[in-house]
């Protein structure tokens, strides 16, 4: 992989703050054509950049507007890099993933379904859940 993974996250960053969307999908969509996996492309570069937005917006530096932005540009290139995601072809049962009442986070939770139906080793394992 030729990507470095700091030069692409910050860059991404940037992208999101200044509502760059066409260029943070092109951006994206030439490091995974470079080898960078899609599964790292969440954490490396969606989760690390989400993480730092709410770091700005916990200290005033940006706004809600910027905030959702933010993440409405990540899900839309979410959304566009799933259809290159290598699905296990192993079955390994089935998984409800949601949130409790009212809770609007869903990146992590999207995320997280994705990496499961990817073909990803080591098998991820998941703690049970109990609802009350
Ligand atoms: C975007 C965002 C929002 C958006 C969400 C939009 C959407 N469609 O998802 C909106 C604007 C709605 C929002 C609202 C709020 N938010 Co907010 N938000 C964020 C932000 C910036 C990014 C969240 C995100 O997508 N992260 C990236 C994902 C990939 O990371 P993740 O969620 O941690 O997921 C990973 C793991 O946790 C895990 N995981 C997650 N889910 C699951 C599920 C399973 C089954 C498994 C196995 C693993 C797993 O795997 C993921 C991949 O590694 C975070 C900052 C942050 N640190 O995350 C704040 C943050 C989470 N929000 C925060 C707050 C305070 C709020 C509000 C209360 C603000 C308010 N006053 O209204 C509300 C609460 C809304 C609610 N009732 O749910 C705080 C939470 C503080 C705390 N300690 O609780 C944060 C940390 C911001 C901050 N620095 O203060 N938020």
């Amino acid at each position: 992989m030729t990507v470095d993974k700091t030069v692409l996250q910050s860059a991404y960053l940037a992208d999101l703050l200044s509502l760059r969307r066409g260029a943070a999908l092109d951006r994206v969509m030439d490091a995974f054509r470079s080898g960078y996996a899609i599964t790292d492309i969440y954490l490396d570069v969606f989760q690390e950049s989400l993480y730092e937005i709410g770091r700005l917006w916990e200290t005033n530096r940006i706004g809600v507007a910027e905030e959702h932005m933010g993440t409405a540009i990540t899900q839309f290139i979410m959304a566009n890099l799933y259809q290159y995601l290598e699905k296990s072809g192993v079955s390994r049962g089935r998984l409800v993933v949601t949130g409790i009442e009212g809770e609007l986070h869903q990146v992590g939770a999207n995320m997280i379904s994705d990496i499961l139906e990817a073909d990803v080793p080591p098998p991820v394992m998941c703690s049970p859940v109990s609802w009350s």
